[in-house]
C-alpha cells in the first residue's frame, strides 16, 4: 500500500495556533500508523504565501512581500516538530518548483478548452480569499469573517467548472468514501447537485501571485495556486526523481470544514480537466473550538501550541486534541481538560500503570520478566490491533486512541482484581505471580505498540523501561512476544506533574 496524506497549506499571514497544529498531528498520526504497517508513506504540508490577505500584512508592515513571507514560514515550518511530526517535505508557494508547475498545469487546462475570458463583476471575501454571492452573507458581512467583502470588477479567465457538474456526480456515486464523514459527503454532494457556476480562475492588476502563463498581466487565483500544491510538491521534492508516480493518485487531503468546497469541488474538477486521477480520499474534520468560539487568529482567540507543548510536552498535546473531540465532529477545549487528562489519563491511567508494573518487577522477580502466558483474568488484547487499524482506516482517530484506552484501563483493573502484592506473600503463589507479571508486561507492550503513532516520544521509553526492542513495526501489537529480559528497574514517572499554566487565551 502507498499512503500520502497531507494538509491543508496555511496562511502565512499570521503565526500559527492550535487549530493549525490540531490538522498537522492528526495527520501525523495517520501517517505513522500507516509507516508502521510497512506501507509506503509520503506526508506534506506547508504554507500558502500569494494571498491578497499575506500582501496587505507584508505592506502594513512595511516589507517586501518576499521578504515578509520568507521571515513568518520560518514560523509555520517549526510547528511539525514542535508537535512532533516527522514529515517528508514542506512546501511553499514560493517555491520556484512550485511556481513552474503552477503554470504548466494551468496551461494544460488552457489547452484543454477549460478556460475562457470574461469580465468578473462581484464580491471578493479577502479574509476568505474567494468569490462571494450575495445569497452567502448575512447582513451583507461574510459570515466567516465578519466583514464586507470588497466589490470588483474585472477580467478574468474563467475555468469552466460547469461542465464537470456531471462527472463529479458520477465520481460521487462511483466512490462513496471519496469524501467522509459522511455528512460532509453529502453537504459537497448537495453543492454540486445545486449546480456549478464557472468560475475566476485568475486575478487582475495584482502584484503577487504566479503569472498566468499566456496572460502576464493576471496571476493564477490564489486558491487554484495553493491546490496544486498537492502534486506540484512531488515534482521537485526530492531533485532529480519525480515522485508523481510514486504516489499519485495515492493521496488523501485531511482538511477543516471550512475549505470543503475548493478541496471537494474545485480540486477534483480541475484534476480532471488537467488529466489528472483524483485523490482517493478526502477527510473533513471539524473545528476546535474554545469556550464555544471557534479558535482563530481574527476573533483573538487563540491558543498557541507552543505554549501548550512546552509545558504539557508535544505527546500530551497529540493524545487530548484526539482524544477529547471525536475527529470529524466540532469540538471545545479547554485547558483545564488538558491538565486534567494529562494527570488523570496519562500520568495515573498509562504512567502508573508502567511505574507499578516494572517496580512490581524489579522487587518480585529481581528485573527479569518471567515468560508465563496464561494469567487467569489477564484481559485480553488479540484483537486489539485489528480494532485500531480499522478504526485508523476510517480516520476515526478517537475511536482508535479510546479503543486502546479501554486496553490500558483493563490492564489497571487486572493489577488491582489479580493483587499481585498478595500473591508475593506466598512462595505458593510463585507461578501464579508469573504469569501475572508476564500479563503486565506484555499487556503494556502491546499498548505501547499502538499507541505509538499517538505518543511518538513516551512509547519507546516505555519499552524501553521492559527491556524490550524499540520496535513498532504493527506485527508487534499482537501479544505474546514479550522477550524475556534481566534488567527491568522501577521506571520514573513517564508524565511527571506540572503546574497547571495560568489562562492562557
Ligand atoms: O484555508 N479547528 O489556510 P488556513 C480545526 N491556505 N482546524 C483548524 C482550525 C480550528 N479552529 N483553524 C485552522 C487555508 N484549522 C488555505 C488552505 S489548502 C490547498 C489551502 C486548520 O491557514 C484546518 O485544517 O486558513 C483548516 O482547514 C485550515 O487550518 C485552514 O488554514
Amino acid at each position: 500500500m502507498t499512503f500520502y496524506l497531507t494538509t491543508p497549506i496555511y496562511y502565512v499571514n499570521s503565526t500559527p495556533h492550535i487549530g493549525h497544529a490540531y490538522t498537522t498531528l492528526a495527520a501525523d498520526i495517520l501517517v505513522r500508523h500507516h509507516r508502521q504497517r510497512g506501507e509506503d508513506t509520503f506526508f506534506l504540508t506547508g504554507t500558502d504565501e500569494h494571498a491578497s490577505k499575506v500582501y496587505r500584512v507584508a505592506e502594513e508592515q512595511g516589507l517586501d512581500p518576499k521578504v515578509y513571507v520568507d521571515q513568518i514560514a520560518e514560523k509555520w515550518r517549526e510547528v511539525p516538530e514542535q508537535i512532533g511530526a516527522e514529515i517528508d517535505f514542506f512546501i511553499r508557494t514560493t517555491d520556484e518548483g512550485h511556481k513552474r508547475f503552477v503554470q504548466e498545469f494551468v496551461q494544460r487546462i488552457y489547452d484543454n478548452g477549460d478556460i475562457y475570458e470574461d469580465t468578473y463583476s462581484g464580491l471578493y471575501c479577502v479574509g476568505c480569499e474567494a468569490f462571494k454571492n450575495e445569497d452567502e452573507l448575512v447582513d451583507g458581512k461574510c459570515p466567516d469573517h465578519g466583514t464586507v467583502p470588497e466589490r470588483i470588477e474585472e477580467k478574468n479567465y474563467f475555468f469552466r467548472l460547469s461542465r464537470y457538474q456531471e462527472p463529479l456526480l458520477k465520481l460521487y456515486d462511483e466512490r462513496p468514501d471519496f469524501v467522509l464523514p459522511d455528512f460532509r459527503r453529502n453537504e459537497a454532494r448537495s453543492f454540486i447537485e445545486g449546480g456549478l457556476e464557472d468560475f475566476s480562475l485568475s486575478r487582475a492588476g495584482q502584484p503577487w501571485g504566479v503569472p498566468v502563463p499566456w496572460d502576464q498581466d493576471q496571476v493564477v487565483y490564489v486558491w487554484v495556486d495553493a491546490l496544486i500544491n498537492y502534486l506540484s510538491a512531488l515534482t521537485y521534492a526530492r531533485p532529480g526523481d519525480d515522485l508523481r508516480e510514486r504516489y499519485w493518485p495515492h493521496v488523501r487531503h485531511l482538511i477543516a470544514k471550512d475549505i470543503l468546497r475548493f478541496h471537494c469541488v474545485f480540486w477534483p474538477a480541475l484534476l480532471l480537466s488537467a488529466g489528472y486521477e483524483v485523490p482517493r480520499r478526502i477527510f473533513v474534520h471539524g473545528y476546535l473550538t474554545l469556550d464555544d468560539r471557534k479558535i482563530s487568529k481574527s476573533l483573538g482567540n487563540v491558543i498557541d501550541p507552543l505554549h501548550l507543548v512546552d509545558v504539557y510536552g508535544s505527546d500530551a498535546v497529540r493524545y487530548w486534541a484526539t482524544r477529547s473531540v471525536q475527529f470529524g465532529r466540532d469540538g471545545s477545549v479547554s485547558l483545564d481538560s488538558l491538565h486534567e487528562r494529562y494527570e488523570r489519563e496519562l500520568g495515573n491511567d498509562l504512567g502508573n500503570l508502567v511505574s507499578r508494573t516494572t517496580a512490581m518487577i524489579a522487587k518480585y522477580r529481581d528485573g527479569r520478566i518471567p515468560i508465563a502466558p496464561g494469567a487467569e483474568g489477564a484481559p485480553s488484547l488479540d484483537a486489539l490491533g485489528q480494532e485500531v487499524e480499522k478504526r485508523l482506516d476510517e480516520f476515526d482517530l478517537t475511536g482508535a486512541i479510546d479503543a486502546i484506552w479501554d486496553a490500558v484501563r483493563a490492564l489497571n483493573k487486572f493489577v488491582t482484581d489479580s493483587k499481585p502484592w498478595e500473591l508475593a506473600k506466598d512462595e505458593a503463589n510463585a507461578e501464579e505471580l508469573d504469569r501475572v507479571l508476564y500479563a503486565l508486561a506484555d499487556g503494556i507492550r502491546v499498548v505501547a505498540v499502538a499507541l505509538h503513532a499517538y505518543l511518538p516520544e513516551t512509547t519507546p521509553r516505555i519499552l524501553q523501561a521492559l527491556g524490550q526492542p524499540d520496535e513498532f513495526d504493527w506485527s508487534f501489537v499482537a501479544p505474546g512476544q514479550t522477550v524475556e529480559t534481566e534488567d527491568v528497574e522501577p521506571a520514573p514517572p513517564l508524565f511527571p506533574r506540572v503546574e497547571a499554566p495560568a489562562a492562557a487565551a
